[in-house]
């Protein structure tokens, strides 16, 4: 079954905004089969990253995901990449569509509330990075 990585982002920590950004996501039915909250270090926040090196933000992006804690979920279902990336809207949240995650609540390009894998093959990267294969619970 299809997976997808799932960050809740500090902006949106901040805010108290987890539980919101998650029962928005649980709705579009799929499964939450893993979550936890971590405070990522600069290690970790480089390699989730690492694709974003050459880019001219990528050093305030590693500062930024490792400056606070996260929550971190997995979701699971039919084409469970494309529907979590459709409900965030826009990397952009002034161009995210009102009613997606970061057209509600993100604050800027930077500070856009959430992360979601891109593609399959980047899920199933980014999830083992964030998860041990005992964290990852079928119910
Ligand atoms: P997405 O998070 O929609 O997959 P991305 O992979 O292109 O977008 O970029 C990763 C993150 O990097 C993004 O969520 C926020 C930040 N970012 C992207 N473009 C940026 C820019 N032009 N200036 C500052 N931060 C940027
Ligand atoms: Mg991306």
């Amino acid at each position: 079954m299809e997976r997808t990585l799932v960050l809740i982002k500090p902006d949106a920590m901040q805010r108290d905004l987890a539980g919101a950004i998650i029962a928005r996501l649980e709705k579009l039915g799929l499964k939450l089969v893993a979550l936890k909250m971590l405070h990522p270090d600069k290690a970790l926040a480089q390699r989730h990253y690492a694709v974003h090196r050459d880019k001219p933000f990528y050093n305030e992006l590693v500062d930024y995901i490792s400056s606070a804690p996260i929550a971190a979920c997995v979701f699971e279902g039919q084409g469970a990449v494309e529907t979590i990336r459709k409900a965030m809207g826009a990397t952009d949240p002034a161009k995210a569509e009102k009613g997606t995650i970061r057209g509600d609540f993100g604050l800027s390009i930077g500070e856009n509330s959430v992360h979601g894998s891109d593609s399959t093959a980047t899920a199933e990267a980014e999830i083992k990075l964030f998860f041990s294969p005992d964290e990852l619970f079928g119910y």
